[in-house]
């Protein structure tokens, strides 16, 4: 446990973002309580023209108990006095898709192949997460290459989250739905 470090402690400052706009495809996931994005998740970073940090995302989710959907979503980037450490305020573009406001850290990314998003949702009074939900992104649909998974599987470690997550497909479900660039 006491291997256990909260993300921040170690998170690097990846406020210097230029390098990661474009297209990040979610390859494995760690889901929050409630789960939301299933799979087909698709990730598109914009630097606005102010520098400010937006995405687009899209994923299958089950709404409604069992109405299945490509959810569009939107989501800013404010930054925080921690450098490494974002708050990620999201949406939908339909009203009765998810919103949420949440501490986000981009724990490791080379930027051309790998990214690892880590997000609490509920802290607990000893400092570890209740509700977190992370993201393992690559710049390729077809996941991870071969040198990037050894990296991606040691931090999944220092989150003390090896283990928890499972694969994202992508069999173009979502591919029909309004594009993420209109
Ligand atoms: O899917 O269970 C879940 C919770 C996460 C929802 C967040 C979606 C917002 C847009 C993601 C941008 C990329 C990190």
């Amino acid at each position: 446990v006491a291997l256990c470090l909260l993300a921040m402690s170690w998170a690097q400052d990846y406020r210097n973002i230029t390098n990661y706009s474009g297209t990040w495809y979610a390859v494995g996931k760690k889901d929050p309580e409630g789960l939301f994005l299933i799979d087909n998740i698709v990730a598109e970073f914009i630097i606005e023209e102010d520098g400010k940090l937006t995405a687009k995302a899209k994923g299958r989710v089950i709404i409604l108990n069992n109405w299945e959907m490509c959810a569009d979503m939107l989501a800013t980037f404010e930054e925080t006095p921690d450098p490494a450490k974002f708050r990620m305020k999201y949406w939908g573009a339909a009203s009765y898709l998810q919103t949420g406001n949440d501490d986000h850290w981009v724990i490791d990314t080379d930027y051309d192949n790998y990214a690892i998003h880590y997000s609490c949702r509920l802290v607990d009074a000893d400092g570890t997460c209740l509700d977190s939900y992370s993201f393992i992104f690559s710049r390729h649909p077809t996941g991870l290459r071969p040198q990037d998974q050894p990296i991606v599987t040691q931090k999944k470690m220092e989150l003390c989250l090896l283990g928890k997550y499972r694969r994202v497909a992508h069999n173009g479900f979502c591919q029909n739905s309004e594009s993420l660039d209109t």
